[in-house]
């Protein structure tokens, strides 16, 4: 049985829950929270950090090498389906939404998460949100009329949508301006692997 050591709301944690519901695999979870040093996350992972997955004898501690574990024993093509350069460019969207989404949506996600409203800075929350609006302007050119933002559903889905999940909840800029996007994301959260992967805090927080 497959073991997933995570903190609910962690974008890199339901990355890798997406990817296992499509893949429809069973696992099972093993909670941590915001600020906690799990034992068995330090004791598997020298970066000490979650998503740690633990399948057999194999541990993985990096939410990329996950997914690409999973594309080669569970799923060749699911998850990252095509030709070596279509799989190329799948890859580029994930580091993209990694590297630049995550940095991008952090400083507003941080300041509303850690403080209560009245001592928010206003200025920090600002200048993340006209990065966040880069990247939508960014996204939407890429995506254009597709469904998808590859051939399928793929790895570039299962990274994106935690990011427009916690933008969501958040508060960050809506899509009005972006109705490629827009359009994509009201279909995707429709989707089973998100719905019933979407972060247990953030349904408490929304009740
Ligand atoms: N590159 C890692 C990033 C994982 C990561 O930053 N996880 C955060 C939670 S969102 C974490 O565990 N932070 C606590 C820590 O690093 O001690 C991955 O893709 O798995």
């Amino acid at each position: 049985m497959i073991t997933l050591y995570h903190r609910s709301d962690c974008p890199f944690c339901w990355k890798v829950r997406i990817a296992l519901a499509e893949l429809q695999i069973e696992y099972q979870l093993v909670d941590t929270l915001l600020g906690e040093k799990h034992p068995e996350v330090i004791k598997h992972n020298p970066k000490g950090s979650v998503p740690v997955f633990i399948d057999g004898k194999t541990v993985i501690w990096e939410s990329n090498t996950i997914l690409e574990y999973l594309e080669d024993v569970y799923g060749p093509g699911k998850l990252y389906p095509g030709s070596p350069a279509q799989r190329s460019q799948q890859r580029l969207l994930v580091s993209y939404s990694d590297t630049v989404i995550g940095p991008a949506l952090r400083d507003q996600v941080f300041e509303k998460r850690s403080k209560p409203e009245a001592e928010w800075d206003w200025a920090l929350i600002n200048t993340s949100e006209q990065a966040w609006r880069k990247c939508l302007e960014q996204l939407e050119e890429w995506l254009g009329d597709k469904p998808y933002f590859a051939e399928q559903f793929s790895a570039v889905e299962c990274a994106l949508l935690p990011r427009f999940g916690i933008a969501e909840t958040y508060g960050a800029m809506a899509y009005q301006d972006f109705p490629q996007i827009a359009r994509w994301f009201a279909q995707m959260k429709q989707r089973r692997s998100y719905i019933n992967t979407y972060p247990v805090s953030f349904i408490q927080s929304n009740i």
